[in-house]
C-alpha cells in the first residue's frame, strides 16, 4: 500500500471585499486542521485567493489585474509554503498567474502543486476555458474566462510526489474526458482538481437542477476510466450573489466517492487514499497497452 491522507479543503464564499490577507487565513487554518488530522497533501479549490471575477466585465485591465499573483510565493502567499514546510504538508492552489513569458505579459487560470518540504513540484494552466470573450449583458452574470486567461500552454503533465504520480487540472478541464485520458496515459495516480462551479449556468439552465449530479458523474468517470484517484473541490456558498455549488468529493480508482464535504462553507473533507488501488483498474479493464486501439481514435486530436 501506498497511502496518502489527503484533505479536499472547500472555501465558502470569497467575497469581493475580502482581503487576500483574510482568505490566507482560512486557507492556513485548513492547511494546519489537515495536518492536525495526519494530512500529507490539501487540496484548494480553484483561483482560491480572490472571489471569481470572471463573473463580472471590467473595462479597465489596471482593474483586472488586482485579481492576479505576478509571484507565487509572494508576499501574502508565502505563509502558506512556510506553514506547508513546518507541518509537512503539501497543497493544491489555484489562482490567477500574471506573468511574463516570450517577451510579453501573459495571463493564465493556473494551478501548483507543493509539496511536503514547501518547495513548488508541479504547475499547471487550465487548457479548457469555459464561457465567452466578450460582454454579454443578457446573462445573469458574466462567465469571461475567454477574456481574461489565455489557454493554458502546459498540457496536461503529471509530476511524481507523495509517492505516486500526480496530475492536476482546473474546473471546466473536469467536465472533458481528453483531460482525465491524456494523464491516464501518464500512468496518473491522482488527479487534483480545484473548481468555481455556479448553480446556474445562463446559456443552459435546464442543466441547473443537474449541478451536483454532472459534477460527480464527470469525476467519477475520469477517475474509473483511467483507473486514477480523483480530488474535486470546489468553492461553495452564494458569492457576491451567485450561488456555487460546493460538492467537493474523493473519487476512489473503482469510481467511488469515498469522501464528501456536507456544507457550502470552509471545510476539510479527509480520505486515506491507497495509490495502489489503482493497480487493479491499470491491470485489468484498463490495461491500455492491451486493450486500447489508438488507431480507431485519430477523429479525437483532429481539428
Ligand atoms: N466553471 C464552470 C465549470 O465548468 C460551468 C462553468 C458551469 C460549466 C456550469 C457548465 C455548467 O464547472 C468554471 N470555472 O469552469
Amino acid at each position: 500500500t501506498r497511502i496518502v491522507t489527503v484533505g479536499a479543503a472547500q472555501l465558502g464564499p470569497i467575497q469581493r471585499a475580502h482581503s487576500r490577507k483574510e482568505v490566507v487565513a482560512r486557507l492556513l487554518s485548513l492547511l494546519e486542521q489537515g495536518a492536525r488530522h495526519g494530512c500529507d497533501l490539501v487540496v484548494f479549490p480553484e483561483l482560491a485567493l480572490t472571489t471569481f471575477f470572471p463573473r463580472w466585465f471590467f473595462e479597465s485591465q489596471a482593474e483586472i489585474d488586482t485579481f492576479y499573483e505576478a509571484q507565487m510565493p509572494g508576499p501574502e502567499t508565502q505563509v502558506l509554503f512556510d506553514t506547508a514546510r513546518k507541518l509537512k504538508v503539501g497543497f493544491y492552489l489555484g489562482y490567477a498567474e500574471l506573468t511574463q513569458e516570450d517577451g510579453r505579459t501573459r495571463r493564465f487560470n493556473t494551478s501548483i502543486l507543493v509539496d511536503q518540504t514547501g518547495v513548488i513540484v508541479g504547475k499547471y494552466r487550465k487548457v479548457h476555458l469555459p464561457g465567452h470573450a466578450e460582454h454579454e449583458p443578457w446573462r445573469q452574470f458574466q462567465h469571461l474566462e475567454k477574456r481574461y486567461f489565455e489557454t493554458g500552454n502546459l498540457g496536461f503533465p503529471v509530476f511524481r510526489a507523495f509517492g505516486g504520480i500526480i496530475g492536476m487540472a482546473v474546473c471546466n478541464d473536469r467536465r472533458w474526458p481528453e483531460t482525465y485520458r491524456v494523464m491516464g496515459l501518464q500512468g496518473v495516480e491522482m488527479i487534483l482538481i480545484g473548481y468555481n462551479t455556479p448553480v446556474h449556468n445562463p446559456p443552459a439552465p435546464e442543466h441547473d437542477n443537474l449541478s451536483h449530479f454532472h459534477n460527480e458523474l464527470v469525476m467519477q468517470s475520469g477517475a474509473y476510466q483511467n483507473g486514477t484517484w480523483v480530488i474535486g473541490v470546489g468553492k461553495g456558498g452564494r458569492e457576491e450573489g451567485v450561488d456555487q455549488i460546493g460538492n467537493s468529493i474523493i473519487v476512489a480508482p473503482s469510481g467511488e466517492i469515498v469522501g464528501a464535504c456536507s456544507t457550502l462553507g470552509d471545510e476539510l473533507a479527509i480520505a486515506r487514499c491507497d495509490l495502489d488501488l489503482t493497480l487493479s483498474y491499470k491491470n485489468s479493464v484498463f490495461n491500455f497497452a492491451k486493450h486500447r486501439e489508438p488507431h480507431a481514435y485519430g477523429m479525437i486530436v483532429e481539428r
